[in-house]
């Protein structure tokens, strides 16, 4: 009892003992001392350097980390089971090659933590193991994500990282938004370093520098079974001296990539050209990478002839993004017009230019491209201006294209104005497979006029972006315009689904399209947010969606609507809303694009 009682106190009340044996240890020398060898259900210090050997039928040799125990056991049976054991609590903990176990409790997540908890000598958090036990397997996510846990301490964090060194559930770590601490960092290389399950990696503004990415490429050399192919380390300062060391070691990744993005993470001209010698020097990256995003770094000049190799040879892109980032235009068409055109769905060129060239003509290849790209299904050009010939080029191309169903086409803040509303008309209704068009703030003004007129033609475009494009008109003409949209909307068989007339200050003018809303149109969602409206404009809203049973989103943020103005929406919602399925109205105050995606169908 009293042996009982001094072993229940050395290893604590509520710990779960697996094995107990009395054994007498060796101290100096020959010296025999009699204890009692017990080992709890998790494997205490016994982990990863644990050697295990016997001199003499009954001795057994423990070389751990920090120390070496002879001890002497009564029988040898004994002796085999105590190595027995030991052997099957490393199973446990570490069960690489294992798929069964793997399964069992996110891949005994929870036994490891405990284990390296008290390897490193850190409070055993019950809320890890409860959120990894019951919210991630809940959802069956193998994505360890730190935001979970970042209240928690730093050195809290590096045990919870620490797991996934033997973790075989996990494959995917993430945080983002969040500072990661030195030894923080430590740990996640070292995971890099030695798992073979690891294959997604995303810090994403983790206030990572160069000397991170320099880190991260000796850690990717020190594991040839790394499974890692996706990574994401945007918005960290990595500049070129990073990316050019992590560079040579993707080169060598034995899964190629999947995804990459290193938006922004200060890199010019240099350093993308040494990161795309590496996707080409890499013989898998053609066949797996399917993101690329290298948005918002400095591309300015035309020194990218590494870029344009990887684009111009077959690849499976699906998605590229170069906004933000002075790449031109022109010539990234031409080279994915020499690559391969079956997979692009997204092109981000939003904030680039059209050429870095002298010459003004317009390539050939330009308009080829839009006529042959084959699974195309967003083309971003927001802000970038493009020369009249090239839109024309652009629309054309999109034209006569015989493999796209659906492309959505920004060409918001193209400084288009009245010369290119006029190629604006004569090629949109002839182009079948827009279903989404965004000409807002274009410095449009009168020219919407006709340019409404074909617009309505078109028998495709289903959502149209149209704000901020009525700063010089006069109010007595802006009826003009107002009244060939109604018509449009009104049309019989609109395909028009969603309407956007944000931010164009149209005051008490905008009363002509919230009148038009009292009969049904085919219209679902409207975004009418920065008009300026006043109370007025509220009372319109109010009864037209009395009427109106088909809208079912309304979004209405600064509008200059009183209480009184709200309190008209609301009556006229509870009407509504009695009749109908449950309508879903924003009214924002603070952060519109928070609002906006809130505002989405389902969530209301
Ligand atoms: C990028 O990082 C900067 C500095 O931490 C931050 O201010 C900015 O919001 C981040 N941008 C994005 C898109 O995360
Ligand atoms: C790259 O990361 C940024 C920042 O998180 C994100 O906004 C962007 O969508 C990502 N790009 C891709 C292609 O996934
Ligand atoms: C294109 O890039 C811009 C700027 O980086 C971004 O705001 C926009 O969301 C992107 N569009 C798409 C469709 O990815
Ligand atoms: C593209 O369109 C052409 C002509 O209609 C057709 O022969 C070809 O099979 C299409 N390709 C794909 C990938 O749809
Ligand atoms: C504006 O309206 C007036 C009359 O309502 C008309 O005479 C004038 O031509 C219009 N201006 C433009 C630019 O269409
Ligand atoms: C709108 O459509 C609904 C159902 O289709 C119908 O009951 C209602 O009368 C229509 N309202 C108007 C103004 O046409
Ligand atoms: C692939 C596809 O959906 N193409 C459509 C493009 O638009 C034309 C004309 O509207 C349709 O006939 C095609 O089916
Ligand atoms: C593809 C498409 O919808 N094009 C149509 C645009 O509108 C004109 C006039 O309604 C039609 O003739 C086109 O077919």
């Amino acid at each position: 009892k009293t042996e009982d009682e001094t072993e229940r106190r050395a290893v604590g009340r509520r710990v779960k003992l697996s094995l107990r044996r009395r054994v007498q240890l060796e101290v100096k020398g020959d010296k025999l001392e009699n204890r009692v060898l017990v080992r709890h259900s998790c494997c205490t210090h016994t982990h990863t350097h644990t050697h295990t050997h016997t001199h003499t039928p009954t001795g057994l040799v423990l070389e751990l980390e920090r120390a070496q125990w002879s001890l002497r056991l009564g029988s040898q049976d004994e002796v085999d089971e105590v190595i027995a054991h030991i052997g099957s609590s490393l199973h446990r903990i570490c069960p690489a090659g294992s798929p069964v176990l793997a399964a069992v409790v996110a891949g005994g997540f929870s036994h490891q933590y405990w284990c390296v908890c008290d390897q490193l000598g850190l409070p055993y958090r019950e809320e890890v193991q409860w959120d990894v036990d019951t919210i991630y397997l809940t959802q069956d996510t193998r994505e360890l994500n730190l935001q979970d846990f970042v209240h928690l301490e730093n050195r809290d964090l590096v045990a919870i990282i620490s797991v996934l060194e033997y973790n075989q559930w996990f494959t995917k770590l993430s945080t983002k938004d969040y500072k990661l601490a030195t030894d923080v960092c430590e740990q996640i290389l070292r995971v890099v370093a030695r798992s073979s399950r690891l294959e997604e990696l995303l810090l994403d503004n983790a206030g990572l520098k160069s000397d991170f990415a320099q880190k991260l490429a000796g850690a990717l050399s020190h594991n040839p079974a790394s499974t890692l192919h996706t990574l994401n380390l945007a918005n960290n300062s990595l500049e070129d001296k990073g990316v050019s060391a992590l560079s040579a070691q993707l080169a060598k990744l034995p899964m190629g990539l999947k995804h990459l993005n290193l938006s922004r993470t200060s890199m010019s001209p240099k350093g993308v050209n040494s990161l795309c010698q590496a996707l080409c020097a890499n013989p898998v990256v053609c066949s797996t990478l399917t993101h690329l995003d290298l948005s918002g770094n400095s591309l300015r000049g035309d020194d990218l002839p590494n870029l344009h190799s990887f684009l111009s040879h077959p690849n499976c892109l699906e998605t590229l993004d170069l906004s933000h980032s002075d790449c031109a235009l022109d010539q990234v068409c031409a080279s994915l017009l020499r690559g391969s055109l079956k997979h692009l769905s997204v092109l981000n060129m939003s904030k680039t230019v059209f050429s870095h060239r002298k010459s003004k003509e317009v390539p050939p290849s330009f308009k080829q491209f839009f006529s042959s790209v084959q699974a195309l299904g967003s083309v971003s050009l927001s802000g970038t201006r493009l020369p009249l010939e090239a839109l024309k080029s652009l629309l054309l191309g999109l034209g006569c294209n015989p493999n796209l169903s659906e492309v959505s086409l920004d060409l918001s803040s193209c400084e288009l104005r009245s010369a290119g509303s006029q190629i604006l008309e004569g090629c949109i209704a002839e182009i079948p497979n827009i279903s989404s068009l965004d000409i807002s703030d274009n410095g449009l003004d009168m020219d919407l006029t006709t340019l409404l007129v074909w617009l309505a033609k078109n028998r495709s475009i289903r959502h149209l972006s149209l704000g901020k494009n009525f700063n010089n008109i006069k109010s007595k003409n802006v009826s003009q315009v107002l009244d060939n949209l109604v018509h449009m909307i009104q049309e019989e068989e609109s395909p028009l689904t969603s309407l956007s007339l944000a931010d164009s200050r149209l005051k008490a003018e905008l009363s002509i399209v919230l009148n038009a809303l009292g009969s049904n149109t085919s219209l679902t969602r409207l975004d009418i947010s920065g008009n300026a409206m006043g109370d007025m404009g509220a009372k319109m809203l109010a009864k037209a969606l009395q009427i109106n049973t088909k809208l079912r989103t309304v979004v209405w943020d600064r509008n200059s609507v009183s209480p009184q103005g709200l309190q008209d929406v609301a009556a006229a919602l509870e009407k509504y809303g009695n009749k109908n399925k449950p309508v879903c109205v924003c009214v924002c105050r603070g952060n519109t694009s928070l609002c906006q995606s809130l505002c989405v169908e389902s969530v209301c």
